[in-house]
């Protein structure tokens, strides 16, 4: 972590005492408690493998009550805390620095009910994405979000991310998805929002604040969420393409031809691509081509949605300058390929050694020129400079590898690569949110007041400052 945040110290908190462990075994029981090195270590170090930090102790409660218990009493004695879900977060936000607890969710996972009529879902927070969608398709439903990490990241890190992934085109975000949420705040109050209601008019919608609030404004513990009717028919196109604007050009001709039932639209480049053929060994059933793109379809009519498919892709391979190639998937084994080449890209990278990324939003006409823009800047400095993502969400994932972590690379990137959104009216974080290491760029996309704002209402719920300390809006509030 000194190669992100050189600057940053410990805060004014409290030292662990025996007594404290003690009080904790007496609220989650000494199984729960978890103290020995070798397995403390995992919960210390990110999925990257980037950030670890020197917590000592992580506690794994099983109910709001359990949680409420540890967050009161570490807030009495000043100790400061980390929740932490499925530990797949990509910004350090996830792990301690110094020697912060670590609150797991991981046995908080029982599905507490789903109505087939409604399509709403409630859960605890420590169930796991993928299982969530496995109980929702027994009842004809499907979770109104996906993404790689699925197999372990949990919805409460999810909504804690307010994560996006890759059929938010379709189904929205979890502000507009999630109807109710109940969160223990850092006073170890129980904020019950849990409600099922679709329509609830009644005052400010709390439950907004801790949604994308990275674990700095409370331990979200149970969940309401709104699913939609699993689709019948789910169609992949795959497209090679030649140029940025062919990409667009297809994008645009996809939201036309498609309309309702698209689902998904990603784009992969060259350099994105190779990195999964090298590092992998995963192959590509197209040849050579500067981008690929993932057009998705999910309906209800499998005839009418291949159909209209059938007629896009047609439409696509006319069009001059369009796609050039292209294939749909004709069964689940090569669907599932299909979307391994774009799910995987992130592991691939890992592979070349270390890696720096960055995930941006942009208007979609600046998308691209930022990727070849870093590309010059950085020419003959790192093994790749990969360019990939949600191009129906605008949000860019630019990601550059070298074989172990190089300052000066970081210098040609940082802060150069933020004002350059900035400049634009970008996100400097468009879904993975600033955690540890993007904490200090926040005013490069939120306008001053808002921040001192954000400020306030941290101060406000979390007054000693104990809920996930040096992350996300760490950089102004221990100055006001
Ligand atoms: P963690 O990593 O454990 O925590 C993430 C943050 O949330 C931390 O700040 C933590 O303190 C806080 N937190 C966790 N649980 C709680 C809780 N119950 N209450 C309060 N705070 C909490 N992200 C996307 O948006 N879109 C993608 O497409 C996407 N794809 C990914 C693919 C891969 C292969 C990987 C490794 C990651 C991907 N991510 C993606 C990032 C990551 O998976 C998401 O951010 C995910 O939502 C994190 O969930 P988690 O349970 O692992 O949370
Ligand atoms: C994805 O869309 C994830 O695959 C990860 O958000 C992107 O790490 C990345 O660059
Ligand atoms: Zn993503």
């Amino acid at each position: 972590t000194t190669e992100i945040h050189p600057g940053i110290k410990r805060g004014a908190f409290s030292q662990l005492t025996d007594a404290d462990v003690s009080a904790f075994e007496a609220i989650v029981g000494g199984d729960h408690v978890i103290k020995d090195a070798d397995e403390v270590l995992s919960y210390n170090i990110d999925w990257l493998r980037i950030c670890r930090g020197q917590g000592q102790l992580v506690l794994r409660p099983k109910t709001t009550e359990e949680v409420s218990a540890i967050v009161r009493h570490c807030n009495k004695r000043r100790l400061a805390v980390v929740p932490q879900g499925g530990n797949t977060g990509l910004v350090g936000g996830s792990v301690p620095l110094f020697d912060e607890i670590v609150i797991s969710t991981s046995r908080m996972n029982s599905l507490l009910s789903i109505d087939p009529v409604s399509g709403v879902l409630v859960a605890e927070a420590g169930c796991v994405l993928e299982q969530l969608d496995r109980e929702a398709a027994s009842q004809g439903l499907m979770m109104p979000l996906d993404l790689g990490a699925k197999g372990s990241c949990q919805i409460g890190g999810n909504l804690a991310t307010n994560a996006g992934g890759l059929r938010l085109l379709r189904y929205g975000s979890l502000r507009g998805t999630t109807l109710g949420l109940e969160a223990v705040l850092p006073t170890g109050q129980v904020l019950d929002c849990l409600t099922t209601l679709r329509k609830d008019n009644t005052g400010y919608d709390i439950k907004q604040l801790l949604i994308g609030s990275e674990g700095t404004l409370g331990i979200i513990t149970k969940a309401a969420i709104l699913c939609p009717a699993r689709p019948k028919s789910v169609q992949l196109a795959f497209l090679g393409l030649d140029s940025f604007q062919a990409v667009l050009d297809t994008y645009r001709l996809a939201r036309r031809s498609l309309g309702e039932i698209l689902s998904a639209f990603e784009f992969i480049d060259s350099e994105s691509m190779r990195a999964v053929k090298q590092n992998l060994g995963l192959s590509c059933p197209l040849g050579e081509h500067s981008f690929y793109v993932l057009a998705e379809t999910s309906g209800s009519n499998e005839t009418h949605d291949r159909e209209k498919l059938d007629g896009f892709i047609e439409s696509v391979m006319s069009m001059d300058g369009c796609a050039t190639d292209g294939t749909v998937a004709q069964d689940a084994g090569q669907f599932a390929h299909l979307w391994s080449l774009r799910e995987r890209i992130v592991e691939s990278l890992l592979v070349d050694g270390y890696e720096y990324k960055y995930d941006v939003s942009l208007p979609l006409a600046d998308i691209y020129r930022l990727v070849e823009h870093m590309r010059t800047r950085l020419d003959g400095r790192v093994i790749r400079t990969a360019g990939y993502g949600h191009l129906g969400d605008g949000n860019l994932h630019l990601n550059f590898t070298t074989p172990k972590f190089d300052a000066k690379v970081l210098e040609l990137i940082e802060p150069h690569v933020f004002d350059w959104v900035r400049d634009r009216r970008g996100s400097v974080s468009a879904e993975h949110g600033l955690g540890l290491k993007k904490s200090q760029y926040i005013r490069h996309s939120k306008a001053d007041f808002a921040v001192r704002v954000m400020a306030e209402v941290k101060r406000l719920l979390d007054p000693n400052g104990i809920m996930n300390p040096y992350k996300s809006i760490w950089i102004i509030w221990p100055l006001m």
